[in-house]
């Protein structure tokens, strides 16, 4: 698959790299280090996020400034990365040849050619791998982006994903120069107080259910309004409900308009959020999964997994 891959590359003229929409360290950092390495091929290459602006949080991520909301009219090959299905790219695609790079669950196998890793930690170790496979070089540069999406993805070698060959490869991007307290700092260490000041609000709004086995915890567009913070300053909220002893399935449902809701869901244990996701056309994997709903169904939504799920 690798070798079928890095052979469509080089065929190619004109690519584009797409990554998903609401990006996350693993989507950003495994495209930048895709493309720090392929540009030693002298292709032409788009790097596509729907935002408008990426998170402050990666501004550290070099080359993080190709990244461009809009793609040419003309390009010859697709790549995506981190996307578990095409919509997640947010780009509307015809005809062109794809290759599909992913470790979710859910993935659809949409690509022409699918490298998917479902036990790996992130989308950024299959880069890695590919890369290495394919005769390109991995500089310090590459190897920061890709040890960034790695540590992120991975809740810093937390998740249950993590085993042996995370660390081995951790360790080998640490060799090619990625510096682990570094990125950890500007990944962790530069909240803005009015993210905490969300956090607080996200803190009061817990409500257990089930024998306190399920956190359920709410934040509106109100909430948002008056800290001044953004959708994407709560996107680690949920996993302050995991932390409670009791909880084994944290959702979180946040507003990000005045007709929708995101449902966040992660769990311990064998709790698979990714069916609960699926039965709402969301996705993702067994211990981490989301979807979208409308704002008035969040009440049923709610009901209806406290009914069906099984602690
Ligand atoms: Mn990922």
């Amino acid at each position: 698959m690798f070798k079928k891959a890095i052979d469509l590359i080089q065929k190619s003229n004109s690519i584009a790299i797409l990554s998903h929409v609401n990006p996350d360290a693993d989507t950003i950092g495994s495209m930048l280090g895709l493309y720090i390495a392929l540009k030693t091929l002298k292709k032409k290459i788009y790097l596509f996020n729907t935002a408008d602006k990426i998170d402050k949080k990666y501004d550290f991520l070099p080359m993080l400034s190709k990244i461009k909301n809009s793609l040419p009219d003309r390009y010859d090959l697709i790549i995506t990365v981190d996307c578990a299905n095409l919509e997640r790219t947010g780009v509307n695609i015809k005809n062109l040849p794809i290759i599909n790079f992913d470790h979710h669950k859910t993935n659809t196998l949409f690509g022409d050619i699918n490298i998917i890793r479902e036990n790996f930690a992130s989308t950024s170790m299959i880069i890695y791998e590919f890369i290495q496979n394919s005769n390109l070089r991995i500089s310090p540069e590459c190897a920061t982006c890709l040890y960034a999406a790695l540590a992120d993805d991975s809740g810093f070698f937390q998740y249950k994903r993590v085993d042996k060959k995370t660390f081995e490869i951790a360790k080998n991007l640490v060799e090619y120069g990625a510096k682990p307290p570094k990125i950890a700092s500007f990944l962790n260490q530069r909240n803005s107080l009015a993210k905490i000041r969300l956090m607080q609000l996200y803190i009061n709004s817990i409500e257990l259910k089930k024998d306190a086995m399920i956190c359920i915890s709410k934040l509106t567009v109100e909430d948002y309004e008056k800290t001044g913070a953004t959708l994407s300053d709560s996107d680690t909220f949920v996993q302050i409900g995991l932390s409670l002893a009791t909880v084994k399935l944290s959702i979180f449902i946040y507003e990000i308009n005045s007709e929708k809701a995101k449902f966040s869901l992660r769990s311990k244990d064998n709790i698979d959020c990714s069916s609960i996701a699926l039965l709402y056309k969301g996705g993702g994997h067994s211990n981490a999964a989301g979807f979208t709903a409308n704002i008035k169904d969040i009440d049923d939504i709610i009901e209806n997994i406290l009914k069906k799920v099984s602690l």
